[in-house]
């Protein structure tokens, strides 16, 4: 079998659970979401990481499908504890095609409509690749946030974006790229870099997430710099949902 025809039983089989990376508050750690991280789960109980399936996804266009499933997967699974806790998002995220045609939007509509989770607590993000249909990608974020949902840019640092894309665009967040936060505290050429996107984001006024935050040094810094909130090993890894939920209680 083509990795591609696994790939497309995968699809068929449902064979895609979702894990939990938990995003914390960096003033005092609480837990106020999660990002939603699909991994796919082999007949053979192995999990396999998005980065090995995903680029084929995206190149056969069964990511669709697999955005749909995630996004059934994460109001199943986090549906009570989201209508309990409105201080409480998940961020799913998006593929380029999702963004440069929105339709996305009504399939998350729909899966929202009975599950008591309000859109303010839906957070959608993309890479740069997939904001570069600059005009669709504008109209996409434009209809998300119409919609309440808050809208981010993810691995930010690592493309291209200048100040004039980003201001086009209209986003609510920006996670800043891990390679960025691994230079806090080292001598590195690119370490002036960090302080550099953290002022971009002030200018246009969007919230910062900090990834791959994995020491209290790396938190401290981001914090000291007006970043609000971090996603890292320092704090919690991607977990299976009944791991995430206990995390979760257990930071309340
Ligand atoms: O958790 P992990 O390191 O395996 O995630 C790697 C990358 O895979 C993430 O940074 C993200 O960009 C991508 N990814 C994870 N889950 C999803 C998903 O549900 N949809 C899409 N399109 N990409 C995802
Ligand atoms: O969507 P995105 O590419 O941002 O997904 C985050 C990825 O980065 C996940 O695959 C996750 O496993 C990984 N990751 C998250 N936090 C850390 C961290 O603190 N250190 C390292 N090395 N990897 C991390
Ligand atoms: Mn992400
Ligand atoms: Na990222």
């Amino acid at each position: 079998l083509s990795p591609l025809a696994e790939l497309q039983i995968a699809v068929k089989k449902r064979e895609f659970v979702v894990h939990y990376q938990p995003m914390v508050d960096l003033c005092n750690g609480a837990c106020v979401g999660a990002e939603a991280l699909v991994r796919w789960r082999r007949p053979d109980g192995t999990m396999v990481h998005p980065d090995m399936f995903i680029p084929l996804a995206e190149e056969s266009g069964l990511i669709l499908p697999i955005t749909d499933q995630v996004i059934d997967t994460v109001v199943r699974d986090l549906g009570g504890m989201l209508a309990q806790d409105r201080a409480m998002h998940v961020a799913i995220n998006l593929s380029a095609e999702d963004v440069r045609t929105g339709r996305v939007l009504p399939v998350l509509s729909k899966a929202l409509e009975h599950s008591g989770i309000q859109n303010q607590q839906v957070w959608l993000e993309a890479t740069e690749r997939g904001f570069m249909d600059i005009a669709s990608a504008r109209a996409t974020v434009a209809k998300a946030r119409a919609m309440g949902h808050c809208a981010a840019l993810d691995d930010f640092g690592t493309g291209y974006s200048s100040l004039q894309f980003l201001q086009g665009l209209q986003l609510d967040a920006l996670k800043i790229d891990k390679s960025f936060v691994d230079t806090i505290g080292k001598e590195s050429a690119s370490r002036a870099v960090v302080s550099h996107i953290i002022d971009m984001a002030r200018t246009l006024d969007l919230l910062i997430v900090a990834e791959g935050v994995e020491t209290q040094a790396q938190a401290d810094y981001l914090r000291e710099h007006g970043v609000a909130l971090a996603q890292g090993w320092h704090y919690a890894k991607a977990m299976p949902l009944d791991e995430f939920l206990a995390f979760y209680q257990q930071s309340r």
